[in-house]
């Protein structure tokens, strides 16, 4: 949200546990932030100490760097270690444990080692190997069909313009996924987002720019083209879980801006040659769109997800920070709701992780005051974290809540039928009827529930007129599900 680093500071024991799944989702998203923990006093170690545990060893898997702090000269040279560590290839979450008395301890500041801010890193604007760059010129400017996707670290970099001016001026018809999506509005020329199959299998070169090879792509077999270049921050992610015909590693805006500069002069980079491509995915495009309208625009009653995420994408500002959280419901709005620019994206990332809408669509709102933010969820998921508006409440973070109520927990419940038969499906998956629109009275803020297809969009705008805290708690066909849950894509 910052493009810096976040940092936390909580308790030992179980405020540090408390943390983890929050770390976990940080670590799978590639997060750069810094979590500091207490600990018992050194002085007391293994001794039994109140709230004494583990956490570095907890901490280490789901962290790019964990240690503990031996002694109070050396913490603000840990703190510089760590934020390092944060940004070392794909950023990430860094846990440092200080135990109490190395805390509280008194030394002479001539003794301690404080790194000076600014001093203590390199810059991460590296543009890996130069005949990388040239080579993937090259390939670009022979290629006859191209195609782009653009991933959460586009943004992570803030290479959003730069990728933008990228596909522009190399005429490259352009996915996105994750955090990248935004980096082109809804309406650009060069946004394609139904076609992505035709286009990986048709494309003559194939780039991946800051995303893995992951279930998201079907560990790399959804990208079929003779010529693959993948692009990262990380060394590591390159040509994992797939073979590929070039990679590069750095920075990804600073790797696309280089290649632009490099194609620069050749002619017209192969720019034209790619008219009737980009032609014909726009028509593939248009009919895959105008085909699904109906489905968006339907009026039944219960109401289809499709027309909530539908209204959704209408609603939306073109400043409008949208965070998913759900199941079903969410995977249904993934191909609908479109951001409107850059950064305004954010969902539970690889790691799936349902509740992360609270604490996200509070972040965004911190992050930026004058931006609207608007969350849709499962009502699973608004039960998980959903209490914690009373935060956002206190510390004046307004956002508006959208639950996609279906009574149940669906994209589990679908999978449950399919492998144990209907009459299973609802085992563990039946929440009730929930009127979360009360839960909005508790907090003296404004809620209502919405059962008429056509109440949506009124019903959204009177929660943006509020200007607080808003719940607006849509009834849905609790029968419906996604195409991606029918599939069980995330399982592929
Ligand atoms: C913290 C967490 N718990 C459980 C899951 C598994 N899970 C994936 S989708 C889903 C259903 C969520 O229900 P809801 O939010 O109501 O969305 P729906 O599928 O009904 O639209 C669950 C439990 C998860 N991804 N994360
Ligand atoms: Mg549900």
């Amino acid at each position: 949200m910052t493009g810096g680093m976040g940092c936390a500071v909580v308790t030992a024991g179980p405020g540090t546990t408390n943390t983890t799944t929050g770390i976990a989702n940080a670590f799978r998203a590639e997060s750069p932030m810094l979590l500091i923990g207490g600990q018992a006093a050194l002085s007391q170690h293994k001794m039994g100490g109140l709230q004494d545990l583990a956490h570095v060893d907890m901490m280490r898997p789901i962290t790019k760097f964990a240690t503990s702090v031996p002694s109070t000269e050396r913490i603000a040279d840990f703190v510089a270690m760590a934020a390092r560590e944060a940004f070392n290839g794909s950023f990430g979450p860094s846990y440092l444990e200080i135990p109490r008395d190395v805390l509280d301890f008194k030394v002479d500041l001539a003794k301690a080692v404080i790194p000076k801010p600014g001093a203590y890193r390199a810059s991460t604007k590296s543009i890996g190997d130069p005949a990388g760059i040239e080579a993937l010129a090259d390939l670009i400017v022979h290629a006859k069909k191209p195609a782009i996707l653009l991933g959460q670290q586009v943004w992570t970099c803030r290479g959003s313009e730069i990728a933008r001016e990228f596909v522009e001026k190399l005429n490259i018809p352009t996915y996105m996924n994750g955090a990248g999506r935004g980096t082109l509005g809804p309406d650009h020329p060069l946004n394609f987002q139904l076609t992505r199959r035709d286009a990986f299998g048709e494309a003559d070169l194939t780039i991946i720019v800051g995303t893995p090879f992951d279930f998201r792509l079907g560990y790399g077999k959804s990208v079929r083209s003779k010529t693959v270049v993948q692009i990262d921050m990380s060394y590591a992610t390159v040509g994992k879980n797939r073979d590929i015909s070039l990679g590069l590693v750095g920075d990804v805006g600073a790797i696309l801006a280089a290649v632009q500069q490099a194609t620069t002069g050749r002619g017209d980079n192969g720019a034209a040659a790619r008219k009737e491509w980009v032609a014909s995915l726009r028509a593939k495009e248009d009919a895959a769109v105008a085909a699904r309208m109906p489905k968006l625009l339907n009026d039944a009653n219960p109401i289809h997800p499709y027309r909530l995420a539908y209204e959704i994408d209408q609603f939306l500002g073109d400043d409008s920070i949208f965070v998913g959280d759900g199941g079903d419901v969410v995977t249904f709005a993934g191909n609908v709701v479109r951001p409107k620019g850059p950064g305004l994206w954010m969902d539970p990332g690889p790691l799936g992780t349902l509740g992360v809408g609270t604490g996200f669509a509070m972040a965004a709102k911190l992050a930026n005051p004058n931006k609207e933010v608007v969350a849709l969820f499962g009502d699973g998921s608004f039960a998980m974290t959903g209490f914690d508006m009373q935060t956002a409440i206190r510390f004046k973070l307004p956002y508006i809540a959208i639950i996609g109520n279906n009574s149940y927990m669906n994209q589990i419940r679908y999978g449950q039928i399919q492998k144990y038969g209907p009459e299973r499906g609802n085992v563990g998956n039946y929440l009730g009827d929930i009127n979360f629109e009360k839960f909005a009275d508790m907090l003296d803020i404004h809620g209502e529930a919405v059962r008429d297809p056509k109440e949506i969009g009124p019903a959204l705008r009177r929660a943006r007129a509020s200007g607080t805290c808003a719940i607006v708690n849509v009834w849905l066909d609790p029968n419906a599900y996604a195409p991606g849950t029918e599939n069980q894509t995330m399982y592929k």
